[in-house]
């Protein structure tokens, strides 16, 4: 074959690849159902930002794109921290999770599960919708995933079956159920109480056989999960840390989709935050707070911590902010800090 006609055939092949490329991949690549990993399902905020995001792919991708939730962890028999490792292997393709949940394996998200960071809501959305979370997102990207959009869990207060906590005296000897994250152990160790690790799933039985005293969980999740029933009568806000969601897909499935439907699933992902976030906030910040009343209604003592009493928590965790700096990354931790410190208010 002359040279210009082979070039002149090779163009040729390659201009009907291009245009039946597209569509071949389409049909071949796409499975007809992606599995979506959350740990607490529709009942939550949490669950209802997943279902938010795949209502929202599946209409705009006309059901090219269509989604089933796993709520429970199932995929990965409800072992929370694993979920990760399993979004990496493929075993999961989606996921609406928690930086507490992943931070075993990304050590740079135990950022916010700091004791005490995040003063305020702002703070938290400073983080996020900034530099920092930026950054979280290239070291997400590093770990093999593919992170489109934040959400939140909320912030996480104390409830326990015993009595009022207002002091860390109070926690001395306390049973506190806590995320299987080595960073928890050190906080409520530091606090004096006597916290296990183990998963969301067992924890409810735990607390309703006294097997554990307490545990911390953000208002909505205590409300939808109904702990005034599993003993947990004594809630105190001090909204210690605030946990804040990220919605990923795995790089793998990312990758097989168009460009324009990856950009569909982005926006959905930011869509669906959005609005899971004011999902997660509501009848928390109202300034009447309805959710407290009505968790209150449910026969639980609400404690509410003064300025001083609240610092006493604040002095006594301080050597487990120290102690993790260094593994989270001190110049990420001292970026925190400062955009913290620079938020509006
Ligand atoms: O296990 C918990 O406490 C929960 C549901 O909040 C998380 O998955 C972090």
């Amino acid at each position: 074959m002359k040279l210009r006609t082979f070039l002149a055939s090779a163009v040729a092949a390659a201009a009907t690849l291009a245009f039946t490329a597209p569509a071949a991949i389409a049909q071949t690549a796409y499975k007809s159902e992606y599995r979506m990993s959350l740990v607490l399902g529709t009942a939550f905020p949490w669950g209802k930002g997943g279902e938010l995001w795949a209502n929202k792919v599946r209409e705009r991708t006309n059901g090219r794109i269509n989604i089933k939730l796993y709520p429970g962890v199932s995929l990965i028999q409800g072992d929370q921290t694993r979920e990760f490792s399993a979004l990496r292997q493929g075993v999961i393709d989606m996921a609406v999770g928690s930086t507490i949940n992943w931070s075993p394996q990304v050590k740079q998200l135990n950022l916010f599960s700091l004791p005490f960071l995040m003063p305020d809501y702002a703070a938290a959305d400073a983080l996020t919708q900034g530099d920092v979370g930026k950054s979280l997102f290239q070291t997400l990207e590093k770990a093999g995933v593919v992170p489109l959009a934040w959400g939140e869990n909320g912030y996480r207060e104390i409830s326990n079956s015993k009595k009022a906590i207002k002091s860390p005296e109070d926690l001395k000897g306390m049973k506190i159920r806590v995320v299987g994250s080595p960073l928890f152990l050190d906080t409520f160790t530091a606090l004096g109480a006597n916290p296990t690790q183990m998963s969301w799933a067992d924890a409810q039985p735990a607390m309703a056989s006294s097997a554990v005293d307490g545990q911390e969980n953000p208002l909505s999740v205590y409300m939808a999960a109904k702990l005034y029933t599993v003993a947990q009568k004594h809630l105190t806000l001090w909204g210690y840390m605030n946990d804040p969601l990220i919605f990923v897909v795995n790089k793998d499935i990312w990758n097989s989709w168009t460009p324009a439907d990856r950009e569909i699933v982005k926006q959905a992902a930011i869509d669906a935050g959005k609005e899971q976030i004011a999902i997660a906030r509501k009848g928390v910040i109202e300034a009447d707070k309805p959710l407290l009343k009505e968790i209150a209604s449910h026969g639980v003592t609400v404690t509410q911590l003064t300025p001083a009493e609240r610092e006493a928590f604040v002095k006594a965790t301080r050597p487990v902010v120290e102690k993790w700096k260094g593994q989270i990354g001190a110049d990420l931790v001292a970026a925190a800090e400062k955009t913290i410190a620079a938020r509006k208010k």
